[in-house]
């Protein structure tokens, strides 16, 4: 059998270095790679001694990743019934995960009324997001399909308290008996560049009442530094970390003893890369679900994402990244909770999504997301929480075709 070797320079975190001298490059690693026939008839490339820049990349990839799908799924949504149903007039969105109490499903979400009018007027009255002027409501469903709004569960805080402006994009974490809402926080006035913090609160039920933490749990760098004073987030001097404009989407998990606290940085003078808006996710630790949370040194710990989606598997997490940067529409997971890797490439995926938390996570590494809760624009004012459901694909089959041993070879024809 012909064995080929080659040395494939990796370079670290896509940026392109230039060194003079090869020996003297620090940025490169260098990996070897073999070439045996049976890889080059998988992959299907014509000739050994004349790879593309594509084929270098793919003979990087994982065995694992490159003879499984695993990590797989497709997913349609659809319409919830009751309460939750689409209304004119209302925003809901930004879906917790769901959990069962007293044979109920639970979710909680951001509410709000009435149209935005963005920030040409007057942030101190108007209404610049459909995520401003939020409170936090929830619902509950017998089957989860049709639920019934409960009420608020956290409201917005008195005049001058660091949520006041808007409470929005909450999680629930269930932990030993008790219950933890974590959410974005605003202050009035709600302005381009507004700081975002993270609020908690908690309960010894999910019906409340909720006790409110008094300082919020997670604040963002202050490494970076405005250029001018008009009210422009593009203009920097310093952009600083990853998350010194924003904290968003928190999502606390408990892990290896401690609460892993999840969130979406959002970084003064944030840039449009090649992957769309810069966004990066971060990880802060505490040994008690109500902090304090120390932000890892390792952050961040995506190069890509929106909406946090993470999940325990096979003792570690797992997280599904959407949306923004070169990674988006991936499922990636990590041994430890910080050094995540890409585990399988998806078509899309629902957005904000709302995770089924009874789910039995460990059955399949993407269980979890069999159902669960997204949420859709209707139009830029209003949005609304609808259904998904995702299925594994193992084979492509064309319709009649039966492979043996797919339980999944009929219902994903297409
Ligand atoms: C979301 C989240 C955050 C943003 C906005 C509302 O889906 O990423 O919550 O602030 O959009």
């Amino acid at each position: 059998m012909k064995k080929i070797k080659f040395i494939i320079p990796v370079l670290i975190g896509l940026s392109f270095f230039s060194c003079e001298k090869k020996a003297d490059c620090k940025h490169e690693h260098v990996k070897q790679v073999e070439l045996t026939d049976e890889k080059q008839d998988f992959l299907g490339i014509t000739n050994k001694d004349k790879l593309s820049a594509a084929s270098k990349r793919a003979l990087l990839w994982p065995d694992e990743l490159l003879h499984g799908n695993d990590w797989f799924f497709k997913y349609e949504t659809y319409d919830l019934k009751g309460d939750l149903a689409y209304e004119e007039g209302v925003v809901r969105r930004d879906p917790s995960a769901i959990i069962k109490h007293d044979g109920k499903y639970y979710v909680w979400y951001s509410r709000s009324t009435g149209p935005s009018q963005g920030f040409g007027g007057d942030v101190v009255k108007d209404k610049v997001f459909p995520w401003d002027r939020c409170d936090i409501w929830y619902a509950t469903s017998k089957d989860g399909l049709t639920w019934k709004e409960e009420g608020v569960a956290v409201a917005r805080g008195k005049a001058g308290e660091y949520d006041d402006r808007s409470v929005f994009t909450v999680e629930i974490m269930e932990h030993d008996g008790m219950y933890y809402l974590s959410y974005q926080t605003v202050k009035n006035p709600y302005s381009v560049r507004v700081k975002n913090q993270v609020g908690l609160s908690w309960s010894n039920s999910p019906n409340g009442p909720w006790t409110k933490a008094k300082e919020p749990i997670l604040s963002p760098a202050d490494n970076g530094i405005w250029k001018g004073e008009e009210q422009d987030r593009f203009a920097v001097i310093k952009k600083g970390d990853f998350d010194s404009h924003k904290v968003h989407d928190p999502c606390i998990l408990p892990f290896k003893g401690k609460f892993y606290l999840y969130y979406k940085g959002e970084q003064m003078g944030e840039a449009i890369t090649f992957g769309g808006r810069q966004i990066r996710h971060g990880v802060a630790i505490a040994d008690n679900p109500k902090g304090p949370y120390v932000k890892s040194p390792y952050n961040p710990i995506s190069n890509s994402g929106h909406e946090i989606c993470v999940w325990p598997y096979n003792g570690g997490i797992a997280s599904l990244i959407t949306t923004d940067g070169p990674e988006k529409n991936t499922v990636q997971w990590s041994p430890d909770g910080i050094n995540f890797e890409v585990k399988a490439v998806v078509k899309g995926a629902p957005h904000a999504i709302g995770l089924n938390r009874t789910a039995d996570n460990e059955k399949e590494p993407t269980e979890i997301l069999r159902w669960g809760l997204t949420h859709e624009y209707k139009n830029y004012n209003y949005q609304y929480i609808r259904g998904f459901k995702t299925s594994r694909m193992q084979y492509h089959t064309a319709k009649g075709v039966v492979k043996k041993g797919s339980e999944f070879s009929v219902k994903n024809q297409k």
